[in-house]
């Protein structure tokens, strides 16, 4: 780590943070292109996390999202989630950004997270979109749960493929995209827009972007774009060490 970032994370007043699936790798949750076990493998995520897939197949979709929910909601925070925990109270300003749909940042202790894409451990009605905390679940291969008021299928709350993300989301990451003068790009391989946009976004206005990940594969690089290979894990919480010593 440079001298030169070192002294950009001293000198942050907004700190901003994306995190991807690689964030929660090291909770054992598959990242999001490792997550096809099972009768599921052999299909793209692109291909089950859509509403065409679920309109389909809304079983086979619904097993999938049981899975993984039952996965996110066994998992621990890890050093990484703890390390940006941390981190929110020690910046005057902190937006941390997620693609991730585990809730772990929230469990970990973020006081805001905003959630881009959703979280997995919820479930809204597919016609009304009125979130449901609680249902029983059918029997594997089984239709999904039903709505109460309507009859309509349960679905994840989560934002499908070819679905919009939530506005009030999407504008505080954009604003914080244009406003931070230190973005952290963590654990996620850019490649879903419209969250991949942001790093860039940042690096455009004139912040110093810090990409952390263990592979550097698909990464932009150039002015005030640092890479820093490892894991979330361990970069995090040395990255707290150096910037915010004490
Ligand atoms: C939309 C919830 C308007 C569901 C997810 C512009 C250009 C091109 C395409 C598009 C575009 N605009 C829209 C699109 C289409 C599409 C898209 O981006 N497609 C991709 C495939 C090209 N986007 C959309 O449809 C979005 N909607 O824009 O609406 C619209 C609509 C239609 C047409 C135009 C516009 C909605 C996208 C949201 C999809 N939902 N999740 C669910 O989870 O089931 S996306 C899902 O995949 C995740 O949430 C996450 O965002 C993404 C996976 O990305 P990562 O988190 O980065 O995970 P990944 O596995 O890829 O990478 C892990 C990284 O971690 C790796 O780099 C690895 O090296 C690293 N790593 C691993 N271990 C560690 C580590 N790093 C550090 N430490 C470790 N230990």
């Amino acid at each position: 780590m440079t001298e030169q970032l070192l002294e950009s994370l001293r000198q942050a007043r907004h700190v901003a943070v994306l995190t991807g699936a690689g964030v929660s790798a090291e909770s054992g949750l598959p990242t999001f292109r490792g997550a096809l076990t099972g009768h599921w493998a052999g299909h793209r995520p692109e291909d089950l996390a859509t509403p065409e897939a679920f309109e389909r197949n809304p079983a086979m979709v619904w097993d999938w999202y049981r899975m993984r929910r039952e996965g996110a909601l066994r998992a621990e925070p890890n050093p990484a989630h703890f390390a940006l925990a941390r981190l929110e109270p020690l910046v005057s300003r902190f937006t941390l950004i997620t693609q991730n749909v585990d809730g772990l940042h929230r469990r970990a202790g973020n006081q805001t997270v905003v959630e881009l894409h959703g979280d997995i451990t919820r479930a809204r009605c597919a016609r009304e979109g009125t979130l449901v905390e609680s249902w029983v679940e059918p029997p594997r291969g089984g239709n999904p749960p039903t709505c109460a008021d309507c009859g309509a299928f349960l679905r994840p709350d989560v934002v499908w493929f070819g679905e919009t993300l939530p506005q009030r989301a999407l504008r505080q990451a954009w604003a914080a995209a244009y406003d931070c003068d230190l973005f952290l790009a963590v654990g996620t391989s850019n490649l879903v827009e419209p969250a991949a946009t942001l790093p860039w976004l940042a690096a455009a206005q004139g912040a110093t972007v810090v990409v952390i990940n263990t592979s550097m594969e698909g990464q932009r690089s150039g002015a005030g774009i640092h890479h820093l290979t490892g894991l979330a894990s361990e970069v995090l919480p040395d990255l707290l060490e150096r910037g915010w010593p004490g």
